[in-house]
């Protein structure tokens, strides 16, 4: 491991670089997993590399929905892989959730990979190997997912999908929350819940409203309440009102 001084007035930056280097080196994240950094980290600069209110409220929503879902998924692409696979192991323990690798550039020698990767950071389960079901409306190697897995499930976190699996799996009636920091991104627009955030922010911030909202002990009626009150397209909206005027939106 590199030394990095957490003085240093880019740490969280570098810290996540550092982390997409060696899951390209280990043979988790895929080549093209290092552009779509630096393209979330050109966003995240604009942001202020801050959760800001409204990518807040869109993580407690996000909570609400995986504490009332039936079967929740978590879908991990290598770029989550390396960023915070503890933290996704975390999420999936706090909403009792699934994990499933799900991803865009598909190998199995990379499937396997990301697997073990999260079972080292302490999974039990790792779906996305079966590939026994399909999203339909998409090509075939992009499509495949785990029947019992994201096939049925009926609330899935995406974090930095592609725009086009994106709009397939909010056309298969789910409810979709994806993280990412581009609030003009295909995926965030057709998101239930976009949550505009560096998902080494967001996936942490999710469980810890999650727990809350355990521990406050909120009811079904609470919680859907949480639900009906987001609005995405505010959330968005605010978003892009913070990256343009550089302050809380
Ligand atoms: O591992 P694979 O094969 O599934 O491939 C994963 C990538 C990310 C390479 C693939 O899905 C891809 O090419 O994605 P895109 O189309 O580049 O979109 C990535 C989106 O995620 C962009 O809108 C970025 O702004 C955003 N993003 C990048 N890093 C982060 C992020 N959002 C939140 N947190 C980040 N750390």
């Amino acid at each position: 491991d590199i030394e990095i001084p957490e003085s240093h007035p880019r740490y969280q930056s570098l810290l996540t670089r550092h982390r997409i280097e060696e899951g390209v080196e280990k043979g988790i994240t895929s080549r093209q997993g290092l552009i779509a950094q630096g393209r979330g980290e050109a966003f995240d600069y604009l942001l202020g590399e801050r959760t800001i209110p409204s990518a807040d409220e869109a993580a407690r929503a996000a909570a609400a929905h995986l504490l009332l879902a039936d079967r929740p998924v978590i879908s991990v692409n290598g770029n989550v892989a390396a960023l915070c696979p503890g933290e996704i192991v975390d999420l999936a323990a706090a909403v009792d959730a699934d994990i499933e690798v799900n991803l865009f550039n598909r190998t199995d020698e990379r499937m396997r990979a990301i697997a073990d990767h999260l079972r080292d950071h302490g999974a039990d389960e790792v779906k996305g190997l079966t590939a026994d079901g399909r999203i339909p409306g998409i090509d075939h190697e992009r499509a495949k997912v785990d029947a019992d897995g994201i096939g049925s499930a009926d609330v899935v976190v995406v974090p930095l999908e592609d725009g086009d699996r994106a709009e397939a799996l909010g056309a298969m009636d789910k409810v979709e929350i994806v993280v990412d920091l581009n609030p003009m991104s295909r995926s965030a627009r057709v998101a239930t819940v976009p949550i505009v955030d560096n998902i080494m922010r967001a996936v942490p911030n999710i469980a810890a409203h999650a727990r809350d909202l355990r521990d406050a002990g909120a009811t079904r009626e609470e919680l859907e309440a949480i639900v009906a009150e987001f609005d995405a397209a505010e959330a968005l909206e605010a978003a892009e009102r913070a990256i343009r005027s550089g302050s809380d939106e």
